[in-house]
């Protein structure tokens, strides 16, 4: 280990460190808009500065490497002033909109400059000319907030391996830009959301749907059906000053009804129902194979349709026919629901509280809907849902704990760990090995599929015959299964692919921070929801066999062809 010396205090870090880790190892928290904890960058923010060695003049901590026998100081009018002017320089070209910005509050610069004290910008204000996107359902970048930290940079290309945003122009020309400066709408993005979370400031951000929704709930002529997605119960209070992963399924269903919301339903439930279409779909491709291709890749995450379209279009067909879950309750909500209750679908609205920016754009393609109807009119995130809640001032904490209303609001613990990478493939494989073997007693967990690796696969025996799956979250980890299937040499039957890292958990519309730590936490509340439920394979649920019998028929019918299965076509 090197021996560093921070402010006379020894500390000792691993070959390899930075002495912005030997800082924090001696418990200093030194300022940084661009360091990010599960990213690389590093130097663009100039704000870690300190002392080294006792040398004249000032290093940026994150960017330089620690030896041994180094001596630190963190702190001093040389450094004080050397990161205000850092900041003031920042806040010269940012526009002051603090109070309508949609993260004040916790926006990373709005913290370091009251930390750093910073009253006044005692530097002219050089705003760039910079116009807001709005071209895309999802996502809205405003570039004139932004502070040219590359963290959106990094995960759009790193991690996700997009690039569609990259650094652009020179000196104070200097910005985040697309290709040929086009919108987000015309460029190869999937609207993960991942840049979203990434950004310390409001610069990047969800289209708004709170206003449409309110809208809604006022109409006395509507009634409004909200549905939740699996990750919302476990991420939701921390948009209220929780820990990570504490489960409020029952606070946030109490919530939802003081917010006006007519029925609240489960997208859990249509999660089980998805298990049972899709493993109906796979076993068929298994049996019949040449008729549809393997391997069959999941298709309930939007940002992952998307990144395939853009990049794959060739193996679209590898894709199942299901549409999401979301949007099959939505459907089922104007037809079934509908009729049960007597009721014009023109009246209904549906609104998805979902953990996802792409469910915005998702809702709004040609796919999702039928004569002339969408499938779900409007979908909040989860950072929306808490604004909601906030603005009408009710105390989450001190809520009640509520259930979803029936028929569409019971699930088992499979659909609850759609949630989590590896959940769709380890629910699908509980139900398809149930149905394909008839035993009394088949295996419920299936730990292989578990775990937070960007890509695990497994092995596993049906009926004497070894299926082989893989499980991908993060479009860069997707891509590697998707050159596979190209070249010829895919060995999989069943991939499960998310766009985000750690899967919906860890969507673009979830309270920020939204770290892999964070992650890890609402991952193990995800599996924790699985246990305490009483059935925890999709085909026990009773509401779907109910609905089954009233309404669908069998998995793969007509009718279930009709509302819950789409296209993709190049
Ligand atoms: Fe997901 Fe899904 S699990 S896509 O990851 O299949 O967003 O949470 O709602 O629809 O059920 C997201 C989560 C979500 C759908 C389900």
């Amino acid at each position: 280990r090197i021996a560093v010396t921070v402010d006379g205090r020894p500390v000792s870090v691993p070959p390899g460190s930075t002495v912005l880790d030997a800082v924090r190892q001696a418990g200093v928290d030194v300022p940084t808009l661009c360091s990010h904890p599960d990213l690389l960058i590093r130097g663009s923010c100039r704000l870690c500065v300190v002392s080294v060695d006792g040398k004249p003049g000032l290093v940026a901590s994150c960017e330089t490497p620690v030896h041994d026998g180094m001596t630190v100081r963190t702190f001093g009018a040389d450094i004080q002033e050397a990161r205000r002017v850092s900041l003031e320089l920042l806040l010269a070209r940012h526009p002051m909109e603090c109070p309508i910005c949609e993260r004040s509050g916790h926006c990373e610069l709005q913290a370091v400059a009251q930390r750093l004290g910073v009253r006044a910008a005692r530097f002219t204000p050089m705003l760039l000319p910079a116009v807001a996107d709005r071209t895309s359902p999802s996502i809205v970048r405003e570039p004139a907030r932004c502070i040219l930290c590359r963290r959106c940079v990094e995960v759009c290309m790193d991690v996700q391996s997009v690039a569609a945003l990259f650094p652009a122009g020179r000196g104070y020309q200097t910005h985040i830009g697309t290709f040929m400066e086009s919108g987000l709408a015309q460029v190869a993005c999937a609207l993960c959301g991942q840049c979203l979370l990434a950004c310390p400031t409001g610069a990047i951000h969800e289209v708004d749907h709170t206003e449409r929704v309110w809208q809604a709930i006022a109409d006395p002529e509507r009634h409004v059906v909200v549905q939740t997605a699996p990750a919302i119960r476990v991420s939701l209070a921390e948009a209220f000053g929780a820990a990570p992963g504490e489960i409020t399924t029952g606070k946030m269903v109490a919530a939802l009804r003081r917010l006006g919301f007519d029925e609240v339903f489960d997208t859990n439930f249509a999660a089980d129902l998805t298990i049972l279409e899709e493993g109906h779909e796979f076993i068929g491709r298994l049996l019949s194979p040449g008729q549809s291709p393997l391997p069959m890749i999941t298709s309930c995450s939007p940002g992952w349709i998307k990144f395939i379209e853009h990049f794959y279009p060739q193996l679209l067909g590898h894709l199942s026919s299901c549409k999401s879950p979301h949007e099959m309750l939505g459907a089922l909500v104007k037809t079934y629901y509908a009729e049960k209750r007597e009721m014009d679908p023109a009246r209904l609205s549906v609104v998805s509280v979902m953990p996802c920016t792409a469910k915005k754009f998702e809702a709004e393609r040609p796919e999702m809907g039928r004569d002339g109807m969408r499938d779900v009119d409007a979908v909040l995130t989860t950072r929306e849902l808490a604004r909601m809640i906030r603005e009408a001032g009710i105390d989450f904490a001190s809520l009640p704990e509520e259930d979803f209303d029936e028929p569409l609001g019971l699930s088992t613990g499979a659909a609850a760990l759609f949630g989590a990478t590896g959940g769709v493939m380890e629910a699908a494989l509980r139900t398809v090995y149930a149905v394909v073997t008839g035993k009394e007693a088949p295996p419920l967990e299936f730990a292989a599929v578990r775990g937070i690796d960007g890509l695990r696969e497994a092995e596993i025996r049906i009926n004497g015959q070894a299926v082989r799956v893989a499980v991908a979250h993060g479009l860069g980890n997707a891509r590697v299964l998707l050159d596979q299937i190209a070249e010829g040499k895919s060995p999989y039957q069943f991939i499960e692919v998310m766009a985000c890292p750690g899967g919906c958990i860890g969507g673009g519309g979830q309270p920020i921070p939204s770290t892999k730590e964070i992650r890890g936490r609402r991952i193990r509340a995800i599996h924790a929801v699985d246990e305490s439920k009483a059935l925890r394979r999709s085909h026990e649920n009773p509401a779907l066999q109910q609905l089954y019998r009233e309404y669908l028929g069998e998995p793969g019918s007509e009718r279930a062809h009709h509302l819950l299965h789409t296209h993709y076509t190049p």
